[in-house]
């Protein structure tokens, strides 16, 4: 059980059109973390939301020779919050990825999350969203350099798992690196 406290934010990791069924990178089942992150963000002082911002010339994109297709471009309806979410809970929105070179999969990497939520205070992070073996993963190994102790809600995550095995190792990985795991069931209004 995780009581919260004032030191605790709750990072929503692109809650994005295009990682959802319909979207140009659609986890097929990505549409069930919504009731578990609509549930806990009023729970939390502090909610922040990354987004997948990307230039259309990103060398990420297949067409520059990177691994993905077309998706998350700043400013069309793919890059835009789902429906489903709660945007309104939303207390910072973090852009990622707005530049050619950079993957964006870390909510930390080149954006000033880190900083600000030392500002207000934060110690620990909760952390949702998609997708688990890119950037959940990232963001939740960044926090832990950033210094933060971090835990992942399991059933607010959602994986791409390309190669069978990704999300496992995603989440070995992230265990190994003294990331805890939990139900949102679990987490309680201090
Ligand atoms: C992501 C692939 C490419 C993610 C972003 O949000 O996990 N995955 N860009
Ligand atoms: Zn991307």
């Amino acid at each position: 059980m995780y009581r919260l406290s004032a030191t605790d934010a709750f990072v929503v990791v692109d809650p994005q059109n295009d990682f959802l069924p319909g979207g140009s990178l659609g986890v097929p089942d990505g549409n069930r973390i919504f009731e578990p992150i609509n549930r806990l963000m009023p729970l939390f002082a502090y909610v922040v939301a990354s987004r997948d911002w990307h230039p259309r010339d990103h060398s990420f994109f297949q067409a520059y020779g990177g691994p993905w297709p077309y998706h998350c471009l700043a400013g069309t309806k793919g890059a835009e919050f789902s429906p489903l979410f709660h945007a309104s809970e939303v207390d910072e929105v973090v852009s990622k990825g707005t530049d050619r070179a950079t993957d964006g999969y870390s909510a930390f990497a080149g954006t000033a999350l880190g900083d600000r939520l030392h500002a207000h205070g934060i110690r620990r992070i909760f952390i949702a969203g998609i997708a688990t073996d890119y950037c959940v993963k990232r963001t939740a190994l960044d926090a832990r350099d950033a210094g933060f102790d971090v835990v992942v809600v399991t059933d607010a995550i959602a994986g791409i798992d390309a190669s069978p095995g990704d999300v496992e190792r995603a989440l070995d990985l992230m265990r190994a690196r003294g990331t805890g795991f939990i139900d949102s069931s679990a987490i309680v209004k201090g």
